[in-house]
């Protein structure tokens, strides 16, 4: 166990040359503390990461799974003839060959190579950006297939569980420990009123209509690493809830994300629209690459899914704000607010939408 733990004296601790290293925050995740590692003396850079104890309690978990997922995947990708060090996330070994290490506050830390003249994008710009994003994380869900799903570790149990979200949202709400819930009361009646189609996937999930996958369960377009000159796909990050799931959460959480005309952070709600064209473009590409591996009721399941990720991460973030922001990393005290409100304005407009994304899944699997 380290007692020591800022970013510059962990990355002694990898196995990476002994320089002066420059250590800076990089990316735009929620969740854990993500640094880009570099050095002009080294042609190779690195990302290290301080993995949230507050979202993982089980670090070893997320990385045994890390480690069999990138494993598998570099496989595969080398089978059909790809660089599975471009197109696949290294991960990079400390100086004792273990793969993480644990902080004196209980903190996982890691490195991966940086995957460099790569960009990722907070928005898609274009519809092909989005379509290319649809085929990207089609293919890792192909690319999985066969890897043995039961083995891998619930890294946060009930993740897309929306009846469970439902349940600690209105334990939240009943404590309400930051006397916040005044002030959002008209959000809260909103998501509430919706609570009886909370279940429209879990209980088709559990009366076997569904097919368990093995599902990256967070794919927002900044999860994918787009080659800076091309703009195409690259690599697909953010391995930590790879767990069995529906085909619904990965297709619904990136239509939550991307198919939206504003950022998730968005402060002026007016600019929130459901992007129906992006809809379409996702899901061209995600069943083009999954190429009559999706059943009927799944392709059904996948406008579901777009409503219940943008409905269950809404809340989310609801709770996150009742509770007093110990999960989601913010910036200022209403951020969790102003999110939980966006999703909401969303989701209200992509109710309008619900026959055009049904008729158009169905059109592409025909
Ligand atoms: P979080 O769970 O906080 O979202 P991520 O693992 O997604 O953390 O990392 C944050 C961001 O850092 C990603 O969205 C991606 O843009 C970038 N990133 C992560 N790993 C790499 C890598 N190996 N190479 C290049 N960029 C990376
Ligand atoms: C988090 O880790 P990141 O920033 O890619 C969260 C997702 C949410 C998303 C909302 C492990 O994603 O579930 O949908 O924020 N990841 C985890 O932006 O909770
Ligand atoms: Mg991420």
């Amino acid at each position: 166990m380290q007692t020591e733990h800022s970013p510059l004296s962990m990355c002694r601790l990898f196995s990476i040359p002994d320089l002066d290293w420059a250590c800076e925050s990089f990316g735009h995740g929620h969740i854990n503390e993500t640094y880009l590692v570099s050095s002009p003396a080294h042609a190779e850079s690195y990302i290290l990461q301080r993995v949230s104890p507050a979202a993982f309690h089980h670090p070893e978990q997320v990385m045994e799974n890390m480690a069999r997922v990138t494993k598998h995947l570099g496989q595969v990708i080398a089978r059909r003839g790809g660089d599975p060090y471009r197109e696949c996330l290294s991960i990079v070994p400390l100086k004792t060959g273990e793969i993480f290490t644990l902080a004196a506050d209980g903190a996982a830390w890691r490195m991966t190579r940086n995957i460099t003249g790569t960009v990722s994008f907070e928005l898609p710009d274009t519809d092909d950006v989005f379509e290319k994003t649809g085929q990207a994380f089609g293919t890792f869900q192909r690319d999985l297939m066969d890897f043995p799903a039961a083995t891998l570790h619930e890294t946060i149990p009930h993740f897309h569980d929306t009846p469970d979200r439902l349940r600690l949202f209105r334990e939240a709400l009943e404590k309400d420990i930051c006397k916040r819930a005044e002030g959002a009361e008209d959000l809260i009646r909103d998501y509430l009123a919706r609570a009886d189609r909370a279940d429209a996937l879990t209980a088709p999930l559990s009366a076997g209509k569904l097919p368990l996958r093995v599902t990256h369960n967070d794919t927002k377009l900044n999860n994918v690493l787009f080659d800076e000159v091309s703009r195409t796909p690259v690599c697909v990050v953010d391995l930590d809830t790879v767990m069995p799931g529906l085909s619904a959460y990965d297709f619904g959480d990136a239509i939550r994300f991307g198919a939206s005309t504003a950022l998730e952070d968005e402060r002026d709600p007016e600019k929130i629209r459901f992007s129906f064209p992006m809809f379409a473009a996702f899901a061209r590409g995600y069943l083009q690459a999954l190429d009559g591996a999706v059943t009927p009721a799944e392709a059904d399941s996948l406008p579901v899914g777009a409503w219940m990720m943008t409905y269950e991460c809404g809340m989310r973030f609801l709770t996150d704000y009742l509770s007093g922001d110990t999960y989601f990393h913010t910036a200022y005290p209403e951020h969790n607010l102003v999110r939980a409100k966006n999703q909401m304005t969303l989701l209200q407009d992509m109710e309008h939408y619900a026959d055009e994304m049904l008729s158009c899944v169905r059109s592409l699997i025909a």
